[in-house]
């Protein structure tokens, strides 16, 4: 039957050619992912999956885990990946909030997630363990072909959860179309062919590694080096046999300390990409000058999938996230009025287009608020738009730290170093960071007399926050800098500690 986003990323398969190449060597081919995706959907039906139920996976990066995700759009289920730094308590509210049908986690995760899931009415199944009760296990004894579940533009294809500025995380519902045209977008773009190898060494729980990544090469009928995490050796090794790599630009700072990454290394290489974050102005020249490479940035959210790119062909201005794509409509707006403002102004940066979400999962009051009454959606980013029709990031309109490309919500852990004795507010800041682009900081005011350390405050967090939002630094004061509104003036805060990361560099 006829399924939107699995045929679209099928398209082009060629079956003898090579779709993934693992660590090891190993090579699945394009008809290896159709026999095994079949196998895998088969298991899903065994186990009570229907079309529109969710299916949540917290599992680390591997080949399975593209097939699973595969899968999951034959059967017609919503996929809906987690971050694996994620605790048992970050991990209890999005299954809770979801109610996946399956939950489905690595071996060593079961017990931690036993009562999590039993409480959401979620069947808990290992994805691939040596007994043959795992999903991989399972799938080994299904048929190898499958009759893909009927799925339209409009249905849902995934649910990623992006923290909420006020606390709580929301669901954002991409569609089959969502996810298909963005692709095709950037596979016209980026010039994506059958002959590219990507080096695949970003996470496959985030719109960068799972849908920009993966999707785009499927799409092409590509290939990929799939590499389980960022390895510096790997990938300055992988140039050779590679034409594109994607990265977040600590790829690319990290990838600049490796005596291995130069002109002939990268001779062969067509494309680095860079985006989640702000590729600074240095590291695009430092690459340049290094490898003779211009790293085309590109803007993104979870929301919208990609929005805008630098070119493929023309100039590739650092410091710019270039130019709408292909069917992308980007506006810049006064976040107040909703005015458009006057060329090179700086406003809201708004999007529409066939990329932008469906809403978040449950949440129609909160979808509404960030959608303007034309259809655009508000993305929180603010920017300007150059006489050339370059997009520029100035800022954020939103309280949010991006750290290595992973999205910190500062309320979130506010909340938890407020609910603390001895602690009467604090807040959380990004910082300039040399590796990460920002760092964590947290300013706190004790209560009077109270003793709690910035040991005690980490301690106690630790195991209800994942290890990557944790402040590096805790600093105290006596009070918090306020407006006469008497909101928190973080910039007077991210002002005084702005050192505090690139001294320790
Ligand atoms: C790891 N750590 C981080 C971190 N990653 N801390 C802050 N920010 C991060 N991003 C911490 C770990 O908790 C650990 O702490 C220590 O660093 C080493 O962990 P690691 O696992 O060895 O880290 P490493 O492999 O070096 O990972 C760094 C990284 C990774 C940059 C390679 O974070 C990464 O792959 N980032 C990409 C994220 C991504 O895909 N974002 C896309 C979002 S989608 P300790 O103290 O215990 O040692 C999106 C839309 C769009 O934004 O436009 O794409
Ligand atoms: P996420 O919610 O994890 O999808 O993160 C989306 C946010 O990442 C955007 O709203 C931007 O703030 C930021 N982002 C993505 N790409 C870039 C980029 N190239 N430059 C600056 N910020 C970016």
């Amino acid at each position: 039957m006829a399924n939107h986003l699995f045929d679209a990323l099928t398209g082009q398969a060629h079956a003898s050619r090579p779709f993934i190449e693992t660590e090891d060597g190993g090579i699945i081919r394009y008809e290896d992912m159709l026999e095994r995706t079949a196998r895998l959907a088969n298991a899903l039906v065994r186990l009570g999956v229907t079309p529109g139920d969710r299916v949540a996976a917290q599992v680390e990066k591997s080949a399975d885990t593209i097939m699973l995700y595969l899968a999951c759009l034959r059967a017609g289920a919503v996929y809906l990946p987690l971050n694996t730094a994620y605790t048992a308590a970050e991990v209890g509210y999005f299954i809770d909030d979801a109610e996946p049908r399956l939950f489905i986690v690595d071996p060593v995760r079961t017990d931690r997630v036993a009562g999590i899931a039993a409480k959401a009415g979620a069947a808990l199944v290992a994805l691939n363990d040596e007994d043959g009760g795992s999903l991989v296990g399972l799938a080994a004894k299904e048929s190898a072909s499958f009759n893909n579940a009927e799925r339209g533009a409009d249905d849902l294809a995934a649910l990623l959860y992006t923290s909420g500025t006020t606390g709580r995380s929301k669901g954002a519902m991409l569609s089959h179309d969502n996810l298909s045209s963005n692709a095709r977008a950037l596979v016209e773009a980026w010039r994506f062919s059958r002959d590219d190898v990507l080096i695949h060494a970003l996470p496959l729980f985030h719109t960068h590694g799972l849908f920009v990544a993966t999707n785009v090469v499927l799409t092409a009928g590509a290939s990929m080096l799939l590499q389980s995490r960022f390895d510096p050796d790997r990938i300055a090794s992988s140039f050779p046999r590679a034409t594109v790599l994607m990265g977040v630009p600590t790829f690319y700072v990290r990838l600049l300390q490796h005596p291995g990454v130069n002109r002939e290394s990268t001779q062969g290489m067509r494309l680095f990409v860079s985006g989640s974050a702000p590729l600074l102005s240095q590291t695009h020249e430092a690459w340049r000058e290094r490898t003779g490479h211009a790293i085309l940035e590109r803007y993104g959210m979870t929301e919208t999938n990609m929005i805008a790119s630098n070119p493929y062909s023309g100039e590739r201005r650092p410091g710019t996230v270039g130019f709408p794509l292909p069917g992308v409509e980007v506006r810049i707006a006064d976040p107040d009025s909703a005015r458009p403002v006057d060329q090179d102004q700086i406003g809201m940066i708004e999007v529409r287009g066939p990329n932008v979400f469906k809403g978040y999962w449950r949440m129609p009051e909160k979808t509404a608020k960030e959608f303007r009454e034309d259809g655009f959606f508000m993305t929180g980013d603010l920017g300007t738009i150059d006489p050339d029709g370059y997009v520029q990031i100035v800022g954020r309109n939103k309280d949010l730290i991006i750290s290595g490309g992973y999205n910190i919500y500062p309320k979130e852990i506010e909340q938890e170093i407020d609910r603390l004795e001895g602690v009467t507010e604090s807040a959380v800041i990004g910082l300039p960071h040399p590796d990460m682009g920002e760092g964590v900081a947290a300013v706190v005011v004790r209560r009077p007399g109270a003793s709690i350390d910035g040991a005690a405050i980490l301690g106690t967090i630790a195991s209800r926050l994942a290890r990557f939002k944790h402040p590096r630094h805790v600093v105290f004061i006596d009070e918090l800098p306020r407006n006469t509104m008497g909101k928190v003036q973080k910039n007077m805060l991210r002002e005084r500690y702005a050192r505090l990361f690139l001294q320790e560099a």
